[in-house]
């Protein structure tokens, strides 16, 4: 090249062709050299970014605090023989890291809500009073009930109002949840603390042998990761790299900074639930041992499955019955997920992290406890030849479904009450979703590819979807058609379900139709 320039007529005012070619080779290498620079910072930084992004507090735990137990909710029984359960959504302060305030939500307290219980059968009537600066709504997530007692997006509860909707108890024991669900706001509101179980009984299930004493050897076990600031705050800045949502670098079992909890019985029903805004867990004990696998989202299993792993992504729960040694410590951890991803993304998605969650004391002395029954509750799954229809839902991106974001003037889906369909849903985009449907359990008919495992096998009403993953789910809409009020079917993620990976459905009498757009609020000022 430079013998060809070398050779070509130099012109006046210009320099030689050959320094020219010097000064060019001069800006490019320096140029490359730049852009090298760039690159190796650009790399330099996300390898630093990826080197910060695994989170774990194994090791690093004392142990120190008891682990607090929300108090059971004492209902009054009105003068129509209903349960009325009084909720109060308030903010507050707590102690949620030792000797640190932090600016709290609660319903009835400062963090976290009361347990509420109720047996199949109950009439029950909830009375929610918003003394939030925000208008929220409380959904009974896992509740078969009318959709206007559904608690979604369109129940909005107006800060200084009361919204009171009662239904009646029909569905098997379970343990179900109950959170806010405005919509664009519920990854917050939820973060800041509004949650609180809902457990549910039967006579069936409460004949078995299974540890009953709440708060005794059944223990709920309410998860949630949380991200402080250095006062102590919440600190509310998403992830610029997390495909999933604002992910925490601290525990909280049940509002309680690093737990423990003293058993002194033989065996123990953990009651996990997955409240967190984003985190997938994958649940063992630190020693690996087995333990039993009793129950699911919807209730219990027909039979026990004993493993050594419970993954539990947000929303979901699991009834587990673990045995201990006298005078033994065990420790529950979260143990990495497997979400399906590339090792890069997994490392922002939270899958190569792990949590000390809660240790185990048991006393000196335990009472024997009856081992756990062979089979558990007589199911009647959902069957594939009464499906009426089938529909596919696609996840796209991180805020959509089949195509579009949630518009609360638009109805998505109509389904006719009393029939069951099957529907597809698809995992399209290259991140981890996961699925909920309200107002109903549904079976897992097929999951990526093959047929639901153990741990899908009961009912369920969040499922977890790896990227580029399918399941197939049976669906019943018994009892309740209103064609003006519709449900929600959402990714519990609770970044994207904000982002509008949320869609409506109305259930309808056979020749009925969607009456438009339901923009109703339901609150009466008090
Ligand atoms: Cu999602």
């Amino acid at each position: 090249m430079s013998t060809d320039l070398a050779t070509s007529p130099t012109r006046p005012g210009r320099p030689p062709a050959r320094r020219r070619c010097r000064l060019l080779r001069r800006l490019l290498v320096g140029a490359l050299a730049l852009g090298l620079v760039g690159v190796l910072g650009l790399a330099g930084l996300a390898a630093w970014f990826w080197s910060q992004a695994d989170t774990s507090n194994v090791g690093r735990l004392s142990f120190a605090n008891p682990l607090k137990i929300p108090p059971l909710l004492e209902p009054r029984l009105d003068g129509a023989g209903r349960k009325v359960f009084d909720l109060r959504l308030q903010p507050g302060t707590s102690e949620l890291l030792a000797g640190k305030p932090t600016q709290t939500w609660g319903a009835n307290g400062a963090y976290l809500g009361p347990t509420i219980h109720a047996t199949r059968g109950d009439q029950v009537a909830m009375h929610v009073r918003n003394d939030l600066p925000e208008a929220t709504t409380i959904h009974w997530h896992g509740m078969h009930l009318p959709a206007a007692a559904d608690g979604g997006p369109h129940q909005l509860i107006q800060p200084a109002s009361t919204w009171s909707p009662s239904w009646r108890i029909d569905q098997p024991a379970a343990t179900l949840w109950y959170h806010p669900h405005p919509h664009g706001s519920t990854e917050d509101h939820v973060y800041r603390g509004v949650a609180g179980l809902f457990l549910l009984d039967d006579p069936e299930a409460g004949a078995l042998a299974l540890p009953n004493r709440y708060g005794v050897d059944d223990i709920p076990v309410i998860l949630q990761d949380k991200r402080f600031d250095r006062n102590g705050e919440l600190d509310y800045r998403r992830s610029p790299f997390s495909p999933i949502g604002r992910l925490g670098h601290q525990l909280l079992v049940n509002g309680t900074h690093d737990p423990h909890l003293t058993i002194t019985s033989q065996r123990v029903r953990l009651r996990l639930l997955n409240a967190s805004t984003a985190r997938v867990y994958n649940l063992g004990f630190a020693d690996d041992r087995p333990f039993e696998l009793v129950g699911t989202d919807g209730g219990l299993l027909e039979r026990p499955h004993s493993t050594t792993r419970v993954p539990l992504s947000p929303g979901e729960r699991a009834e587990v019955v673990a045995t201990l040694r006298p005078g033994e410590r065990v420790v529950l951890r979260s143990f990495p997920p497997d979400l399906g991803l590339d090792p890069f993304q997994e490392r922002f998605a939270g899958a190569d992290d792990s949590f000390d969650v809660l240790q185990i004391r048991a006393a000196p002395k335990l009472a024997p406890s009856p081992p756990v029954p062979g089979r558990l509750v007589r199911h009647q799954p959902l069957d594939q030849a009464d499906v009426v229809r089938t529909r596919r839902l696609e996840l796209d991106g991180s805020s959509r479904i089949n195509g579009l974001r949630m518009d609360l003037g638009r109805i998505d889906q109509t389904v006719t009450v009393d029939t069951t369909e099957r529907w597809e849903v698809a995992n399209r985009s290259g991140n981890p979703h996961n699925f909920h449907v309200h107002g109903v359990q549904f079976n897992v008919a097929s999951y990526l590819g093959g047929p639901p495992p153990p741990r899908l096998a009961g009912w369920k009403d969040t499922v977890f979807l790896p990227p580029g993953s399918t399941v197939r789910l049976l669906v019943r809409f018994p009892g309740y058609a209103d064609p003006a009020q519709p449900y929600m079917f959402h990714c519990h993620l609770l970044q994207h379900e904000d982002n509008g990976m949320m869609g409506q459905f109305v259930v309808i009498q056979p020749g009925q139709s969607p009456t438009g757009s339901s923009h109703q609020q339901h609150h009466d000022r008090t």
